[in-house]
């Protein structure tokens, strides 16, 4: 049996792989401890699927024709030295992948920074990447700060826009257990999830109210003063502004907005405040809303009033894909260098550019992967090379992303399919699936672990890390002559100083690494001043209200079995016969207005398209829709973006209506 990580969430689980059948058993090590959830179990079939890619291909006209590798590659390097000739580096752009391996992203933002541009980012921009910010701000790192392990030994767990039932299945466990030791688990959602299934409290509020609620909640804390004084001076600054900013956010004003009794509010601000040690653990419900920021800021300043850091507690923005954590690490983003290190760190960029054989790199921050598609529409991006990556389906307002990759000059997709954003490439390069190949991955709280190669490469695709590296050579770039991954991640290893000592053997063996180390914050805060910032955060409105025309507002949502933009759980026939079919929740007051019973076809617009889905009718707020963004829900959703550059996926003004009888929007799995 071989070891591998699991190629879909950010839980990393590890998975057993019998080479002969390609059956997959639950690693009984760490972080999984035996469990699997139905994506991990069946993760080896879509990689024997026949729509697998196996050729690097070229469009001649409307047609993506076969060639050789190394035509594709000489190619594709003449071409973008000739676009950084004509209209310099920043003319181009890299997007990297959390599907791939640390090595891949290491290597890839290695290629765009040594080119000479900043212009590297991945789907952390659509995901978490305002719980980075906030993060940075507030405690001075931008991660995870405690293992899953001390879940099970708090008082309280606060799940905050986040639905692990379905999004990371075997974190449940996790609570499960933490519930059976005596934790109080409180669920804040905007519907009632299956993660609600034994929470002691369920609270389901408005989109977009969720700084309200917050500061309704540390209103009663420092109001009853049961926040932790010794900790609060001892550790951290901005009391008195926080003690001023929810002095407004009575409990009654927060039932107003978000519709949650303000009895319901206080007696959660005592049970989280009186639990002794806690757990916040958050996602996309925060996250992805122009506010995203504060959002967050909002929830890390609970958990800091409390002193839950540490022994006591820790802040859980829960990772979405497998390497999300890893390809941030790794410097796969437009405004960090390795180990989220600002690009203006004279010390440390020079010094990775010397282990890189260059004189300096680049420091003007490079555009986010959201803000690409302006910059191809005005001309400045003229070139986009995308590994792993499908922004046709998962960008927001998908309609605009299209046109735009129409216009590019050289578009390259590297991936294991031909994804929707691969038929509007020149090149298409086939790249091998995770377990055809050897890497290191890390997990949502930073553990790394190796991955083993357990089959060989389907057809004549190549590991991303041999592509990237053939990529650089015809580049021409200084040090891109590794034999083996081995001998890349011993360069990255040399970046971080907890990484120095350690070997590559030690990591294949063991049950992986933490970076920096297991818990953060526990003594001192990684800021200037050793102290965490409380930093007050006032309610910030969506960008897109609900009016006459368009009343409804419009959420999306993941479901347990479909996965991101579906290229892989729709080549996996076990999972197939799991789907549900994805339908739009509606609250059934609503429902009834328009004369909708469960299971008839609607039809969702916003200012942006529209499609059509089958209803379910179910607990969620009046007034709000939430559809499975899987698909085409992304033609509905509205691309205003935060301050760390995440779209407003999760608010939309919407209209629904009813159909007579319905086909399901082209492309939607039946
Ligand atoms: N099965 C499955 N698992 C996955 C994925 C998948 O596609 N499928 N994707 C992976 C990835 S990339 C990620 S990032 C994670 C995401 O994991 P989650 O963050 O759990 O995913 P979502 O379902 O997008 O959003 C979480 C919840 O936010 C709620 N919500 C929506 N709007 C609001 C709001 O305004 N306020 C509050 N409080 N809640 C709101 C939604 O109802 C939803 O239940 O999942 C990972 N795991
Ligand atoms: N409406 C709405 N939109 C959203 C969200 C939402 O909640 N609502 N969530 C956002 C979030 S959190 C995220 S993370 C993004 C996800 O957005 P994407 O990252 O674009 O979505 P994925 O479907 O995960 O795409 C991964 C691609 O990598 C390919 N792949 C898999 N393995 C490999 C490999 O080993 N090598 C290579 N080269 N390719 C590989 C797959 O075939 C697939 O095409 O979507 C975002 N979009
Ligand atoms: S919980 Fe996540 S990592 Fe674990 S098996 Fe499921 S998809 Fe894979
Ligand atoms: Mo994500």
């Amino acid at each position: 049996m071989k070891t591998v990580v699991c190629p879909y969430c950010g839980f990393g689980c590890r998975l057993l792989v019998d080479p002969k059948t390609m059956k997959v058993k639950p690693h009984r090590g760490e972080p999984n401890r035996g469990k699997l959830c139905p994506k991990g179990l069946h993760a080896t079939e879509f990689v024997l699927s026949g729509d697998r890619l196996r050729r690097p291909l070229k469009r001649t006209g409307n047609l993506l024709k076969p060639v050789s590798w190394g035509q594709a590659i000489d190619e594709i390097a003449s071409k973008l030295l000739e676009i950084r000739e004509l209209y310099g580096p920043d003319a181009v752009a890299f997007l990297a992948s959390s599907k791939v391996s640390n090595e891949e992203n290491y290597l890839l933002q290695k290629i765009a920074r040594l080119f000479g541009t900043n212009n590297i980012d991945n789907c952390a921009r659509l995901c978490h990447e305002a719980s980075v910010h906030a993060l940075k701000m507030a405690v001075g790192t931008g991660a995870q700060t405690n293992p899953y392990e001390d879940l099970g030994r708090l008082g309280v767990i606060l799940i905050w826009g986040y639905n692990p039932a379905e999004t990371h299945p075997v974190v449940m466990d996790y609570i499960r257990r933490a519930k059976r030791n005596g934790a109080r688990i409180i669920v804040v959602d905007v519907r009632k999830t299956t993660s609600m299934a034994f929470a002691d409290y369920g609270l389901i509020t408005r989109p977009g109210t969720d700084i309200v609620l917050a500061n309704a909640l540390m209103h009663v804390i420092i109001h009853e003063e049961l926040y932790n004084e010794e900790f609060v001076k001892a550790r951290t600054t901005g009391f008195s502004e926080i003690k001023m900013a929810v002095r407004k956010y009575t409990p009654e004003y927060a039932e107003k907005v978000t519709g949650i009794p303000a009895d319901t509010i206080k007696e959660v601000a005592r049970e989280f405040a009186s639990a002794g040690s806690g757990a916040v653990m958050w996602g996309m419900g925060l996250t992805q809303h122009v506010s995203g920021v504060e959002n967050v800021l909002a929830v890390i300043d609970l958990a800091l009033l409390l002193g839950y850091i540490g022994e006591r507690g820790g802040l859980y923005p829960m990772r979405g894909q497998n390497n999300v954590q890893g390809a941030a690490y790794m410097g796969a983003l437009s405004e960090f260098l390795p180990g989220y290190v600002l690009l203006t760190d004279d010390r440390f960029r020079k010094r990775v550019a010397s282990l890189w054989g260059a004189d300096d790199l680049p420091t003007e921050r490079g555009l986010y992967l959201t803000e690409l598609w302006d910059a191809i529409e005005s001309g400045d991006v003229r070139a986009l090379y995308i590994v792993g990556e499908n922004p046709a389906v998962s960008e927001a307002n998908f309609t605009r992303v299209r046109k735009a990759l129409k216009k590019l000059d050289l578009l390259v997709v590297q991936d294991v399919f031909m994804s929707r954003t691969a038929k509007y490439a020149h090149y298409v390069l086939p790249a091998s699936a995770f377990c055809e190949k050897d890497g290191s991955y890390m997990n949502s709280e930073r553990r790394i672990q190796w991955s083993h190669m357990v089959c060989r490469p389907m057809g004549d695709s190549k590991p991303d890390w041999e592509i990237l590296t053939m990529l650089g050579k015809a580049l021409g770039l200084p040090g891109f002559d590794y034999s083996s991954v081995e001998e890349i991640t011993a360069e990255y290893f040399r970046l971080f100083p907890e990484l120095e000592d350690r070997s590559v053997e030690e990591l294949k063996q063991g049950d992986g690494i933490f970076l920096p180390k297991k818990r953060l914050h526990t003594w001192e805060f990684a800021t200037e001043d050793g102290r965490a910032r409380l930093i007050a955060v006032e309610q910030i409105s969506p960008w897109e209200k609900p009016d006459q025309e368009y009343p409804f507002i419009l959420t999306t949502i993941r479901l347990i079995s479909h996965y991101n933009t579906g290229e892989m759980t729709l080549r996996s026939p076990s999972l197939l016969k799991l789907m549900g079919e994805p339908r739009v929740l509606i609250n059934p007051d609503d429902a009834g207005r328009l004369g909708i019973r469960d299971g008839d076809w609607v039809e969702i617009e916003t200012r942006r398209g529209k499609i059509r889905m089958r209803a379910k009718l179910g607990n969620i707020q009046r007034g709000v829709v939430a559809v499975p963004f899987h698909f085409k829900a992304n033609r509905l959703t509205s691309d205003a973006l935060n301050k760390a550059g995440t779209p407003e996926f999760k608010f939309s003004a919407a209209r629904v209506r009813k159909l007579r009888s319905g086909k399901p929007t082209p492309g939607t799995p039946p």
